[in-house]
């Protein structure tokens, strides 16, 4: 084998020191400064070259977090200092308690104590050993003592540091803390999963855990997983060498040696500190985008925590504020078959009303058949229901045969066993169903079984179900009332046309009375006859009309999104207008003409050109803007795109204009709008009322502009005379 040169050894080493720094730039301190490309093509260089000179290939080499060959279970590893539970308070009073014993303990005030809060992540735990620098093993947190080695999984993640950063750290360093999946990217996942047959987890601690107990690392390789260390173990030999006089110290240096740390840990002073973190996180908890399950409450002052010493298997200075469960279990009562604007059947779990995560559900989204069949349920079962963030709840698990049915099968002298279904037996078949696209779905023995509709339960006509696809779709098109309506909700919503005092229950009534059939007819309603509806006055209806007079005056965006095209969002339908200008050149477009579009695949590409092609859309167009519809065309060509890669966040009220205007003149400029600050954050707009969110921005550093800044900026930036900030 030839010997590298030394030009090579000096390549091998800047590629691997910018990927390094690129992974933590991107994982750990949120502030990406390579592109993906850049990445990318760094990455297949040193592939390059280590393949070339596999002398060069080193165990800590970015190119080696994809993962190793596979290994055969993991093995059992004790850990040198266990790994602690956290006592619980379920209440503020049990917070007060908990800083009124420890003042009492250290013989001092307890509201004199400084406290370090965070979010108590709900993943899996982790325990990195980091010898002279470099990661020499991972193990779960398995019974506390002893857990299981998965260091070439843990390896796999971008957000563990392979090696160390800067220099002070001991000769041997422990570092704990929660690898976890965000609620977006978990969704991706299991959506990717549920299309393919593949697993699919009940929720992102399950997928978390599930993931990193792989045997083979390439798989966790290609999990979204991500990890923040929580806690610097101390053990009495390093003791002497971690000089740091206080837990949040602690957190700062694990985070200059590579690690992320959470971004909304917090110092507070007292009780009174403490109850108003947990209030306000408790607040934010469905915002945040993860699962926590609480807050934990530590003492930051490490000698007062020696003090304080531990009882049983829990410290005394530390204790978890635990918020409602995210996963409940309730009876599945029935299911309903919605259908969609798309005409897409919807299985709805109605249940038996329960609390989860402070919010009562009774209804359940359970996906489409197969998911029905994955889970093996039927009607009466006892389920497992999560809900977390904004997203809608689901039903994610069968926890037993509900009590009524075996009731029902001793009355029947039958035996559970012989009645019971099989999943072994209905996983092929759901195989077989997914892949053959029979209408029939196979049947699982038991009572009180889920059947998929043949007809549309609304208008009756024919259900189709694509090979190879678990959706079931009604055939009715815009025949179906059921599509009809919702197509007419999307087209009045907020971000759509905004149609002002059109809600639901009236475009119920008016589909209902046949008065509307398509957008087209909302605009020749009349303020009479609209008078006459039950709970509509003159007054309301006078308004609506205006409203639908106002909403005339649109922009081409909205009005793409609002025509309710299969997957065409918010973003495609502002490239779509963009790219093409006009509306007209949009509904001549060919499919090549369409793929050209950013973000648009041949899927999307198909639906946009299959929707022009149909005689029925292209004369609603023209009605519509035969009764006044307009907006400004804009010139074909590419508009200047100054804030393209950036991302702001508007907060606060603000006076000229709506949010939502001001999102979309960001967004026409190539800003990304996002809803939360983090350091990514290119700018952030405060208007009155701003709360958190300045704040957050205030202490990160992230640029704010008040409303009169952010009018100079946009007109500065829309009439082209500046290119960028
Ligand atoms: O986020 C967590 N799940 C979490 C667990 C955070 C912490 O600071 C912890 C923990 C378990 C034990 N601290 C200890 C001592």
């Amino acid at each position: 084998m030839n010997q590298p040169e030394k030009k090579i050894l000096d390549e091998v080493a800047t590629l691997r020191a910018e990927l390094d720094d690129a992974n933590y730039r991107y994982y750990v301190l949120d502030e990406p400064r390579m592109t993906d490309a850049d990445y990318d093509r760094r990455l297949r260089r040193l592939q390059e070259l280590e393949e070339a000179y596999p002398k060069l290939v080193r165990p800590d080499s970015p190119t080696q977090r994809v993962g190793a060959a596979p290994a055969e279970g993991f093995p059992k590893v004790a850990h040198a200092v266990p790994m602690l539970s956290l006592n619980n308070a379920f209440a503020e009073a049990e917070l007060k308690a908990f800083v009124k014993r420890l003042g009492d303990r250290l013989e001092r005030d307890g509201d004199e104590l400084a406290f370090c809060c965070e979010p108590k992540l709900d993943g899996a735990a982790v325990s990195l050993v980091y010898e002279r620098g470099q990661l020499t093993s991972g193990v779960t947190r398995g019974d506390g003592r002893t857990g299981e080695g998965i260091t070439s999984n843990l390896k796999t993640l971008k957000s563990i540091p392979q090696k160390l950063r800067g220099k002070e750290w001991p000769e041997r360093l422990e570092v704990r803390g929660e690898v976890t999946m965000r609620h977006a990217e978990f969704e991706a996942m299991n959506d990717k999963a549920r299309e393919e047959g593949g697993k699919v987890f009940a929720n992102p601690r399950n997928a978390a855990a599930g993931s990193l107990r792989q045997l083979d690392p390439r798989i966790t390789a290609t999990r979204p997983l991500e990890f923040t260390a929580y806690q610097l173990v101390q053990e009495m030999a390093s003791l002497a060498n971690i000089d740091t006089p206080t837990h949040s110290e602690q957190m700062s240096l694990l985070r200059e040696w590579g690690f992320r740390v959470n971004p909304e840990f917090k110092v507070v002073k007292g009780a009174c500190g403490v109850i108003d973190y947990c209030r306000d996180l408790g607040e934010r908890r469905d915002a945040l985008g993860y699962d926590i399950d609480g807050a934990v409450i530590k003492v930051d002052n490490l000698r007062l925590q020696r003090e304080l010493g531990f009882v049983a298997r829990a410290p005394r200075w530390a204790i978890a504020y635990k918020y409602p469960a995210q996963e409940k279990q309730t009876t599945l009562k029935d299911v309903k078959w919605q259908v969609g604007r798309t005409g897409a059947l919807t299985p709805v779990a109605k249940l038996e009303p329960v609390e989860v995560g402070g919010v009562t559900v009774s209804n359940a989204t359970l996906h489409n058949m197969g998911e029905i069949l994955r889970l093996g349920l039927r009607i009466g079962d006892v389920v497992n229901v999560y809900r977390a963030g904004d997203v809608i709840p689901k039903v994610v698990r069968k926890v037993s045969p509900s009590r009524d049915i075996s009731r029902n099968l001793q009355r029947r002298g039958t035996s559970l066993r012989r009645q019971g279904p099989s999943l072994r037996r209905s996983r092929p078949a759901l195989r077989r169903w997914l892949k053959h696209g029979s209408r029939k779905p196979p049947v699982i023995a038991g009572l009180m079984r889920i059947t998929s509709p043949s007809r549309c339960p609304v208008c009756h006509s024919q259900i189709e179900r694509l090979k190879g696809v678990a959706v079931a779709r009604c055939s009715g098109g815009l025949y179906c009332s059921a599509q009809r309506r919702e197509a007419l909700k999307h087209f009045a919503s907020r971000r759509a046309m905004d149609i002002d005092g059109l809600g639901e229950k009236l475009i119920d009534q008016l589909v209902e009375l046949d008065w509307v059939k398509t957008p087209a007819d909302l605009f020749r309603l009349k303020a009479e006859d609209l008078a006459t509806l039950p709970r509509m006055a003159q007054k309301s209806s006078d308004n609506l009309v205006a409203a639908l007079e106002k909403a005339k005056q649109t922009t081409l965006p909205r009005f793409i999104f609002a025509l309710g095209i299969r997957e065409v969002g918010e973003a495609t339908a502002a490239n779509l207008a963009r790219h093409f200008g006009t509306l007209d050149a949009l509904m001549e477009a060919e499919v090549a003409d369409l793929e050209a579009v950013e973000d648009v695949g041949p899927v999307v590409a198909s639906h946009v050109y299959t929707f022009f092609r149909q005689p029925h859309n292209r004369e609603t167009i023209e009605e519509l803007r035969s009764l006044g519809l307009t907006w400004k065309e804009e010139v074909v060509g590419d508009r200047p795109q100054p804030l393209a890669g950036q991302t702001w966040v508007l907060t606060g009220t603000l006076e000229s204009m709506t949010r939502d205007e001001g999102k979309e003149r960001l967004q026409a400029l190539g800003a990304k709008v996002a809803g939360s600050v983090s350091k990514k954050t290119a700018a952030v707009v405060a208007g009155p009322g701003a709360g958190s969110k300045l704040a957050k921005a205030e202490q990160m550093g992230v640029p704010v502009l008040d409303e009169q800044g952010f009018l100079e900026r946009l007109e500065a930036w829309e009439s082209g005379k500046e290119a960028a900030q």
